[in-house]
């Protein structure tokens, strides 16, 4: 099998690169390890912002978002009682859509079935093979058969576990690293959400966020230790330390109810440079990896997504190779900023083992500026809704 462009992974940014690339006559086979209902089972992301949406429009998949996504003009950030409200649109003239990571990849997958292109599940060993050749090779097993496609371009969509990144030799690769020593319990309940923009909560206990993905499905976390495990949190106690965490008008009004999932993710900040070798690029989690208290997870995929896209029509279609050897360098100028705002938000929001007082002192101050500092408001504005592409 031959084809232009073999992408590995089919989470958002493979599934979205392919859409984009199909898009504009550049064809493509998407490999995914797992299968189509295991992908869509993964609950993550929840926030997109406006680049990430203007991007899902031009992909051609953004109908249902636009229905059903529910914008935001703001969010709140509190500190025990403090309740301090950024409005990303008063200061920017811009918004955030709520609209869950699970539903994107919904639509990804049907345009991607209406459009008839390439995903093969469930495929096992794969292997990336002559990247410094004109023509570079991928071999999987599918079935117990080994396979091989040809092809002039490999993109490694297949997050931080996959097999792309270290296809790159190891002394090639520069990696930068901070794993903190707390995850993140969170919860999905068919519940109203605990107030109508997100709250994220810094408190003498440890963090708390406060999502949804509708009027009816709330999405919550809960700072917990990385030795913790789901079993040991049983609802009622998760509902419990969660209101102890938020401001006590909104743990008295909020409506608790039976969690549909239950999962803890561990927090890291990652990336890996550079994000190409010889006809490889690497995209998205495969790449990098950002704690999600700053929502750019899901939205730093979309922006590798929209350089690389771009540089691959540009080389095959038009034979320009500008674009395509810039992008490792244009994606990580801004990969870096949203991994400083993910940090800040984090250290901003978090309490780390062994801190003394003066740490918590300094998370109050932070809070504290930001509720009397408009220019402090619209710098994490600026951040939330996403840098401009
Ligand atoms: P993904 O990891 O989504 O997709 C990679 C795909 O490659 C997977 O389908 C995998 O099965 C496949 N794959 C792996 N190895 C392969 C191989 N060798 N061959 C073929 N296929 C292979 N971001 C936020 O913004 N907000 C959040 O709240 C948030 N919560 C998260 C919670 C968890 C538990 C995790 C793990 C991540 C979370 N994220 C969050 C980040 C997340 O949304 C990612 O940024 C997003 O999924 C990135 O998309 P991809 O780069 O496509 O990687
Ligand atoms: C979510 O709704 O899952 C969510 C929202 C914002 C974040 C992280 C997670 O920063």
């Amino acid at each position: 099998m031959k084809t232009e462009v073999l992408i590995i992974g089919g989470g958002p940014s493979g599934l979205l690169l392919s859409q984009l690339l199909n898009k504009a006559g550049v064809a493509t086979v998407v490999l995914e390890r797992t299968t189509r209902e295991r992908v869509l089972s993964r609950i993550r992301a929840g926030v997109l912002e406006t680049g990430t949406v203007s991007l899902l429009k031009d992909a051609g998949i953004a109908t249902r978002l636009e229905k059903e996504g529910l914008p935001h003009d703001g969010c709140y950030l509190s500190d025990d009682e403090l309740m301090v409200h950024v409005n990303f649109y008063e200061l920017t003239g811009k918004r955030v859509m709520v609209y869950g990571q699970t539903e994107v990849t919904t639509d990804l997958y049907s345009a991607q079935d209406d459009m008839g292109t390439t995903i093969i599940h469930e495929v096992e060993d794969v292997a990336i093979h002559e990247l410094d050749q004109k023509t570079s090779f991928v071999e999987y097993t599918l079935e117990g058969q080994r396979k091989r496609i040809d092809c002039s371009y490999v993109v490694g969509c297949d997050g931080f576990h996959g097999v792309s990144r270290k296809t790159i030799p190891e002394d090639a690769r520069v990696e930068f690293e901070r794993v903190y020593p707390f995850g993140w319990l969170g919860v999905l309940s068919r519940t109203p959400p605990a107030n109508h923009e997100l709250i994220y909560a810094n408190s003498s206990r440890g963090f708390a966020l406060c999502s949804m993905r509708n009027e009816n499905l709330s999405r919550y976390y809960i700072q917990v230790p990385m030795s913790d495990t789901v079993e040991q949190w049983s609802d009622e106690q998760f509902w419990t330390e969660l209101k102890l965490r938020l401001p006590s008008e909104t743990a008295n009004n909020m409506v608790t109810g039976a969690s549909i999932e239950k999962s803890i993710a561990p927090l890291r900040s990652f990336v890996s440079e550079p994000l190409r070798w010889g006809n490889l690029f690497l995209v998205g989690d495969a790449a990098h990896i950002v704690p999600p208290t700053g929502a750019k997870g899901l939205n730093l995929a979309v922006s590798d997504v929209y350089y690389l896209h771009q540089a691959l029509i540009a080389a095959i279609k038009h034979d320009v190779q500008t674009d395509i050897n810039a992008y490792s360098e244009k994606a990580l100028s801004r990969i870096w900023k949203a991994m400083r705002f993910s940090w800040q938000m984090t250290t901003m929001l978090h309490q780390f083992d062994g801190e003394d007082s003066f740490a918590g002192q300094m998370r109050k101050a932070s809070l504290s500026h930001l509720a009397r500092s408009e220019t402090a408001r619209r710098d994490l504005a600026e951040n939330y809704i996403g840098l401009p592409f």
